[in-house]
């Protein structure tokens, strides 16, 4: 999926930004790129559709579920050409076409494994093509989904609270918890390793107005980049959470946001960001 260019995120200019308008990102919450088009997908919670756009963000399509109506899209990843969508207010997973199919659904109010029961999931992530990390965020945990679902195993009981997005890079899982706000970084056997970005640390005061972080996405070097719905910007960390460069502030005019959410790279390293406005809601860096 991710090129070997390594970006350099010192010199954003606005000229370097691609941006357009969609009407319908009121409710905006998490954003895919499909790893065979390139291709943006993004959900739209409360409008209860996926959005498809082509690689340079033009509006192509809505799915909305050929059968009945998805229910409030939260997260989305692909395993291989399938979406896979949280459904956050029906506490289920739907896996589902580019069409608009239904391949399955697991959740609705039902144990997804004994004693498990998803409540208000959130946002995931694929791994190796063939796993599943969901932050349960109700249960302040992540669930790790093998493909012989309804097998999984819970991550960060105990040490997670709200938990957003999800993220795995270099055998390592970060975790955005929302309500510290940081993030929580787990091995693969779910031990707990460390809190970066985190009020009180350091690296507090490069952060301080950091408030509303719900998506982030990794980059093919490992830098973090966080989507700041508080502070509308945007900003890199390194993996030990020094801040690179924080971008954007208030506004609708090209590199300005309002209530970023969703953030994705394509398979060229540019970072796809849509927020909550009509204008210029999605935008390519
Ligand atoms: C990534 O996004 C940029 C800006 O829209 C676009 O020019 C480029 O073609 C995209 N990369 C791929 C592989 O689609
Ligand atoms: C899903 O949520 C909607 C709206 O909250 C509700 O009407 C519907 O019955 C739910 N479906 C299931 C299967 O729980
Ligand atoms: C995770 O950390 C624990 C404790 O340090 C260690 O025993 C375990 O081997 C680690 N697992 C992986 C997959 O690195
Ligand atoms: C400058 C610009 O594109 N303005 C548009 C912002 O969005 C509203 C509502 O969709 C349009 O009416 C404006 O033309």
């Amino acid at each position: 999926m991710d090129t070997l260019i390594n970006r350099n995120y010192n010199r954003i200019t606005n000229r370097d930004i691609l941006s357009k308008d969609c009407a319908d990102f009121m409710y905006v919450e998490g954003l895919a790129i499909c790893p065979f088009t390139d291709r943006i997908f993004v959900a739209t919670g409360l409008i209860m559709s996926i959005l498809v756009f082509t690689t340079t963000g033009d509006y192509l399509y809505s799915i909305t579920d050929n059968s009945r109506s998805l229910f409030c899209p939260w997260g989305l990843c692909f395993i291989g050409e399938v979406i896979c969508v949280t459904e956050h207010t029906n506490n289920s997973i739907a896996f589902i076409t580019t069409d608009g199919d239904i391949v399955t659904r697991v959740g609705e109010n039902c144990q997804i494994f004994p004693g498990v029961l998803l409540s208000n999931p959130t946002r995931l992530t694929a791994y190796l093509d063939t796993d599943i990390f969901l932050c349960d965020s109700g249960n302040h945990q992540v669930l790790h989904l093998f493909p012989d679902l309804p097998l999984c195993r819970r991550i960060g009981v105990g040490k997670l609270s709200k938990t957003e997005d999800v993220k795995v890079y270099n055998n390592e899982i970060f975790v955005l918890d929302w309500r510290s706000p940081c993030i929580a970084i787990f091995n693969m056997s779910g031990e707990f390793i460390a809190r970066i970005i985190t009020h009180g640390s350091s690296t507090f005061n490069q952060l301080n107005d950091v408030v509303n972080p719900y998506c982030f996405t990794i980059d093919n070097a490992g830098n973090l980049i966080l989507s700041d719905s508080g502070s509308n910007s945007i900003r890199v960390f390194t993996r030990t959470g020094k801040m690179n460069i924080k971008f954007g502030s208030r506004g609708d005019n090209i590199g300005k946001f309002e209530y970023p959410m969703g953030i994705g790279i394509n398979s060229s390293s540019q970072i796809v960001s849509v927020c909550r406005r009509n204008n210029n809601s999605i935008q390519i860096f």
